[in-house]
């Protein structure tokens, strides 16, 4: 069967908008009206902010910036390779005036995997932040990215000789000619084939792509939550709205992944809170944010929920932050068990736990709690949101009904175009409208969506992405390593974490046959072949496990099921 959103029907998004049209230029009827001077951003630790007007000027200087100094123009791409910053949304705004396309990379990328997505946007200038430097730097030498295209979002003293500095651009943007800064104005329609964001993601299978997502997407999901979320709906009493004049939300889910960008950003500031940006996440430094900033909703990730419930038991004293204001959780990005939701509500029983599902390939979110639901449902990821529609097929290929477990798929108009240059990828995912998520779900009559498991590939670490591809592609380039294959297994912190299986050499083999302390040291060696040229959370913290053979099917595909059920009988001796 087809199942569609029992939530309120969406009025036809905008398609003749850019992002920063909609949510600087624009008045859109779902929008709540916002008093003229509450922030907009503002920094954690300094306190500085900025609200609209200061915004939207910023915006345009450096626009104007950016054109007459870089020749920015339209379809270029601008990789943005930093932490969480009060100057990042200004940034990605000011490129999408001028018709470019922005490429957000996670900050903690070595120079490897920076030079990586370089590569497969093909950008053409990077904006960085000066704790990201160093890397940044090394990535445009290794792209042949010219320095003078590197641009820096906080000033730093030694490097005013050789760098740009979104500050300065931004102030002397101002002052140029009006005429130089042409905004462009889109044809009707054009906003669903106008690209905004490269955002990069595995999806089903393989390496990291570059997901394509229009202007019309991120706008269409950002009134497809409003409207479900009834955030226009100002004849409900002031205490039972989800978001009220004056709400401050925090934001420590980084902007270049999909969630924190559209979700914790977009979406916030539209529906009218003040948005508290931390560069770095670190839990006691929230939980004094949040007392300081008298933060109402937050957005995290399950590993973040894990912390919160570990901490508050073991560590009683860390309860003395006031949490008083906090009345909305927003959780999502990898699953979080009814055991975990229960315990959260038990600490924190005047938070609304409320549980979402996306991915960047529908331009985040698919499902969220509704607003009629005055608690989170355990276990359950919400229902699908106002505009949205979903198949479920079964292993046979035949469609499910309720309470039937198969692999959803989603068409919204927040749907993703395609991966950028990779067409046969793109064929897998991106069907006759619909996405193929790879998730197995089971939807219940009340329309409530179970995420029953991940028949996809990926897997994810503290909610990243890891593509078992991407790692065994590099394990291969190991001298010992004949044939490999990686998965996730359970960690309880941070949902999983990655295990590698091993062929060893012929030589290998040999070596640690007759010495079996040779086994400890290849594998220490493994290990350190990983984390010497990869992000933390693609460590092998699930350790590397030697097998005589890598099972596989006659066509040759990897049979990862029984290897996840020999990383269970594994762990479980
Ligand atoms: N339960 C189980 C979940 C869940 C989940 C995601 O890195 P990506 O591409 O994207 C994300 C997006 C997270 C997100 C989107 C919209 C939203 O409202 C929200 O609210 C909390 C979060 O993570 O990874 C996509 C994959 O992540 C898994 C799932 O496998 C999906 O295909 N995933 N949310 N609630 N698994």
């Amino acid at each position: 069967m087809l199942f569609k959103s029992n939530g309120p029907a969406l009025l036809p998004p905008p398609d003749d908008l850019t992002i920063p049209q909609f949510m600087l230029d624009s008045f859109h009827p779902a929008r709540p009206v916002r008093e003229d001077h509450s922030p907009w951003l503002i920094d954690d630790q300094s306190g500085k902010s900025y609200h609209y007007e200061q915004i939207r000027m910023r915006v345009h200087g450096l626009a104007n910036g950016l054109t007459s100094r870089w020749h920015l123009k339209n379809d270029d791409v601008v990789c943005i390779y930093s932490p969480n910053n009060i100057e990042y949304p200004i940034a990605i705004w000011a490129c999408h005036r001028i018709g470019a396309i922005v490429s957000g990379a996670n900050p903690s990328y070595t120079v490897d995997e920076l030079v990586y997505q370089l590569k497969t946007s093909r950008a053409t200038i990077l904006i960085t932040h000066p704790v990201s430097l160093p890397v940044a730097r090394e990535a445009a030498r290794i792209t042949g990215l010219s320095p003078s295209n590197i641009i820096l979002l906080e000033p730093t003293s030694s490097g005013r000789q050789e760098f740009a500095f979104i500050e300065e651009l931004a102030t002397e943007g101002l002052t140029f000619p009006k005429s130089l800064y042409v905004e462009p104005r889109l044809r009707s329609g054009e906003g669903k084939t106008k690209i905004a964001f490269l955002s990069f993601s595995s999806g089903t299978t393989g390496s990291p792509k570059a997901v394509a997502i229009p202007h019309y997407a991120p706008i269409s999901n950002v009134l497809q939550m409003a409207t479900y979320q009834e955030v226009n709906q100002y004849q409900k009493p002031r205490e039972k709205r989800r978001f009220r004049p004056g709400d401050v939300c925090i934001a420590v889910l980084p902007f270049y992944h999909i969630y924190g960008l559209v979700v914790n950003l977009h979406w916030m500031i539209f529906s009218g809170l003040s948005i508290v940006v931390v560069p770095k996440f670190n839990f006691i430094e929230m939980l004094k944010s949040i007392e300081r900033h008298k933060i109402t909703h937050l957005m995290l990730v399950p590993p973040q929920i894990v912390l919160l419930c570990k901490t508050f038991f073991q560590q009683p004293e860390t309860r003395k932050y006031d949490l008083s204001r906090l009345r909305y959780c927003m959780v999502g990005a990898a699953p979080l068990s009814a055991e975990l939701s229960l315990q959260f509500e038990k600490l924190l029983p005047n938070v609304v736990l409320a549980q979402g599902y996306g991915m960047t390939e529908t331009s985040t979110t698919v499902t969220m709690l509704p607003s009629t639901e005055p608690r989170g449902i355990a276990g359950c990821a919400g229902r699908l949101i106002s505009g949205t529609e979903a198949k479920v097929l079964k292993p046979d290929g035949s469609l499910a009904g309720y309470d039937e477990e198969g692999e959803l798929m989603v068409k919204g108009p927040q749907n993703a175009l395609r991966y950028q240059n990779n067409e046969k990828a793109t064929k897998e995912t991106f069907i006759d409208g619909w996405v193929r998520t790879g998730d197995e779900v089971l939807i219940k009559e009340n329309g409530n969506v179970y995420i029953v498991d991940r028949l996809k590939e990926i897997f994810k670490v503290r909610g990243f992405q890891v593509a078992p591809a991407e790692l065994e592609g590099h394990l291969l380039e190991h001298p010992d390593v004949a044939d490999c294959a990686v998965i996730g297994v359970p960690d309880e912190y941070s949902g999983d974490v990655p295990l590698a299986f091993v062929t060893l050499t012929g030589d290998a083999a040999k070596r640690v046959k007759e010495n079996p302390a040779e086994g400890d040291r290849i594998k220490a060696s493994i290990k350190k072949h990983v984390s010497d040229v990869k992000v933390k959370y693609k460590w092998l913290e699930g350790g590397v496990e030697f097998i005589d053979a890598i099972p596989k099917n006659p066509s040759g595909k990897l049979l990862r099921r029984l290897l996840r059920d020999q990383a269970k009988a594994i762990i479980a001796k």
